[in-house]
């Protein structure tokens, strides 16, 4: 009697805590992500699109993109996933659910580079997210709602891809010559998009239920204050424009001093005034000129044109727009004094500020803590597809650290067990969303 008394007690107090005990000892809790394998792939990755001299440089669009585009392909089949590429040339890969209708969790990052570019940046994403699938394959495991890796398409050159899938890439963008001296337009079609046909791609909204990016941090933060992983709360907004000085090209010997209308001296004085009027602002806001070329180019000619770009980012745009104004106003004056002209045109390759889903954010921090792992709410400084995907689907961001807090240089590196943490906070956030 006693003993059946217990028993009762026993399932009664099973079934109380059935949901409590489903969360702590779910297998799918103690799914491990494999650090070998992150680790050997950013290798294999890395020996794919340099150029001639030997310096990394797997731009968009450019052969190595393509080479390194076909290898992870063949690594998503070979993990199951049905592979596509979109009209945008994002590469898709889809895994079912057990509700067939259910929306769709997406999850990804991209693996283009900068010119002289690292192997991690969008590397350790992209890999991660394949982490995932592979893990979930090796457990039979099939989630709740289908699943999709997305690779997004030249993200250096102003988040292209993911514009795209999200029906946001403008006619003029296209028009735009990309890293690889290709035409953007030009750039998909050769790898296997079709810029004729972008409004044509699917809208997201409907049929996503989330967006999960995992990537490096691309500073020092995490590393500094040993944190293991980043939580992303926001995401800048970046502007760009191309900026012509236009002077008078002459003769550099026979030229006064005083008569010259030398394009590349008025560009230096706007160099130094970006930075001041970005400078005269509170807060976290950047400016920059990172490429240059002065016409004709020659030693004995004083320079008649300067090309330029310039960047501005902020968690505001009101700040963006703002700090432009003010570096308008310098460039009217140095003009003046220069006698020359300067004019800037707006590449329309801009991404707006984004803010990350509050939701996901908690659940990205429960699943750092449930791993053992300290995090930090942190904004990104960098752009991220996250902040397009934002626009449309409830999305997060997950950072790991970057050693010494290098990036968009071949000094970027992570640990083999920082992407393993950061891959492993994916895979387990993605499970807790599938609970949902
Ligand atoms: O430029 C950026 O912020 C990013 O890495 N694409
Ligand atoms: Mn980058
Ligand atoms: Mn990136």
């Amino acid at each position: 009697m006693d003993t059946c008394r217990f028993s009762l007690f026993a399932l009664i107090w099973l079934l109380a805590h059935s949901a409590v005990l489903s969360q702590v000892a779910s297998p799918e809790g103690s799914f491990q992500v494999s650090k070998d394998r992150i680790s050997h792939r950013i290798e294999a990755l890395s020996k794919f699109g340099h150029d001639s001299i030997g310096r990394n440089y797997r731009v968009a669009y450019s052969q190595g993109d393509l080479e390194g585009r076909a290898y992870f392909m063949g690594l998503m089949k070979a993990a199951g996933l049905e592979v596509s590429i979109d009209y945008a040339g994002n590469i898709i890969g889809k895994r079912a659910g057990k509700f067939p209708s259910g929306k769709y969790i997406t999850f990804g990052s991209h693996i283009d580079m900068v010119p002289n570019g690292g192997n991690y940046d969008g590397c350790v994403g992209s890999i991660g997210a394949l982490e995932v699938i592979e893990v979930l394959q090796e457990h039979h495991y099939l989630t709740n709602h289908p699943l999709e890796v997305i690779i997004f398409s030249n993200e250096e050159g102003g988040e292209i891809g993911s514009h795209g899938f999200h029906r946001n890439l403008s006619a003029a963008s296209l028009k735009e010559k990309s890293n690889s001296g290709l035409l953007i337009a030009d750039g998909i079609r050769r790898v296997g998009g079709n810029p004729d046909s972008l409004e044509r791609i699917h809208n997201p909204a409907g049929e996503l239920a989330a967006y999960l990016e995992l990537h490096i941090e691309q500073g020092g933060i995490l590393e500094k204050e040993k944190r293991d992983i980043g939580v992303v709360e926001g995401i800048v907004g970046i502007e760009e424009w191309e900026c012509t000085v236009e002077g008078m090209a002459n003769h550099a010997g026979t030229t006064p001093m005083n008569q010259r209308q030398d394009a590349l001296l008025a560009a230096a004085r706007l160099i130094i005034s970006v930075h001041e009027a970005v400078n005269s602002y509170q807060g976290r806001q950047v400016g920059n000129i990172g490429r240059i070329t002065a016409l004709p180019g020659a030693p004995n000619v004083v320079p008649g044109r300067v090309i330029m770009s310039l960047e501005l980012r902020d968690l505001s745009k009101a700040k963006i727009d703002s700090m432009f104004q003010n570096i308008e106003t310098r460039a009217a004056a140095i003009a003046g004094s220069s006698g020359t002209r300067i004019s800037f045109r707006n590449l329309n390759l801009g991404s707006t500020p984004e803010l990350m889903n509050p939701d996901i954010q908690q659940a990205i921090m429960a699943s750092a803590t449930r791993l053992g792992l300290s995090y930090k709410v942190m904004p990104s400084g960098a752009g991220h597809d996250a902040q397009e995907m934002a626009q449309v689907v409830p999305s997060g961001m997950i950072f790991i650290p970057s050693q010494g807090g290098i990036s968009h240089s071949p000094r970027e590196y992570s640990t083999p067990g920082d992407m393993a943490n950061g891959a492993g906070v994916l895979l387990q956030t993605i499970l807790a969303l599938d609970k949902k």
